[in-house]
């Protein structure tokens, strides 16, 4: 069956306004004047605005990861025009679910025949104890569908692009600390023996974190009493809790009052120092017989 466009007259057309019922009949023009009647009648609509499509009223959205949930707006947008119903879907960005928000698949968001407005989706944050950067999540919005009862089920539906956005949680965690004990025991009287410190972070990061170390001259100085080690850099993946540095404390039998040098932490990067210098006294624990039995 061919199709043709109805232009209702000026005395027609007052009769034709939104919700009222179209039917439509064909007649022969022949002796008999046959009529068919065409295929269901349907309500008369506001075609000139159109159904519209369901769109985010912004391109980014951002939350506080303590704000609980993200409320993400959306309006319709070009048309009130019949029901239209867009389903909204996360996925991850650079924020993963579960652990930094709860994903939400094909969750559908409805405006009635004639609804306009806002409305509004809310996505679960998680206040995780991960220090990490801004982590964002992509938002989608499906091709509206319209849901006019004239379209018929295999009609169809009028197709309009779908939209994103994207949502930054920002992180509200401190960086993890470094920190470096101390250590003390005997120099010995001869060779070497070796002083391990250890370097300790402490907090929750999903980021690598780097500090950088050095030996220090205190009252012992190198390379007389001890090896010094030049700058060095440690980097901790995010799992690694500790490391541990030597120093090779030269032994003698030297009468000396207890010394001490210093390994100091500098240069933290995605990380603070709580705790920058590890001192290790030469304990001079073996010499008290031998500085009694020299020093009369
Ligand atoms: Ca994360
Ligand atoms: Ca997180
Ligand atoms: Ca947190
Ligand atoms: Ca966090």
């Amino acid at each position: 069956m061919s199709s043709f466009t109805f232009h209702p007259d000026a005395s027609h057309a007052a009769a034709m306004t939104v919700g009222k019922v179209i039917t439509a009949t064909a007649t022969t023009t022949g002796a008999f004047f046959d009529t068919s009647e065409f295929s269901a009648c349907f309500t008369a609509v506001d075609g000139s605005a159109g159904a519209g499509d369901i769109q985010f009223t912004s391109a980014t959205y951002t939350v506080g990861e303590a704000g609980g949930t993200a409320a993400i707006t959306v309006a319709r947008v070009g048309g009130s025009n019949g029901s239209v119903t867009a389903n909204f879907s996360t996925s991850n960005g650079t924020a993963t679910a579960p652990d930094d928000y709860a994903a939400v698949t094909n969750l559908p968001i409805t405006y009635a025949d004639g609804e306009t407005g806002t409305k509004t989706v809310n996505v679960t944050i998680n206040n995780d104890s991960t220090f990490e950067t801004n982590e964002t999540v992509n938002l989608s919005l499906s091709t509206t569908q319209i849901n006019r009862p004239d379209f018929a089920p295999t009609a169809p539906n009028q197709a309009v692009d779908p939209h994103a956005a994207v949502l930054t949680i920002v992180d509200n965690d401190p960086p993890p600390s470094f920190s470096i004990d101390d250590v003390s025991h005997s120099e010995g009287n001869s060779g070497t023996t070796s002083y391990v410190f250890t370097v300790t972070k402490t907090g929750n990061t999903a980021l690598n974190a780097q500090v950088d170390y050095a030996t220090v001259d205190g009252t012992a100085t190198a390379p007389s009493d001890y090896t010094a080690i030049a700058p060095t850099t440690f980097t901790f993946l995010p799992g690694e809790t500790t490391k541990q540095v030597t120093v090779l404390v030269k032994g003698d039998t030297n009468v000396e009052s207890n010394e001490t040098f210093t390994i100091h932490l500098s240069n933290a990067v995605n990380a603070t120092i709580s705790d920058a210098d590890g001192t290790g006294p030469l304990s001079t624990t073996t010499r008290p017989a031998l500085h009694r039995r020299r020093d009369p």
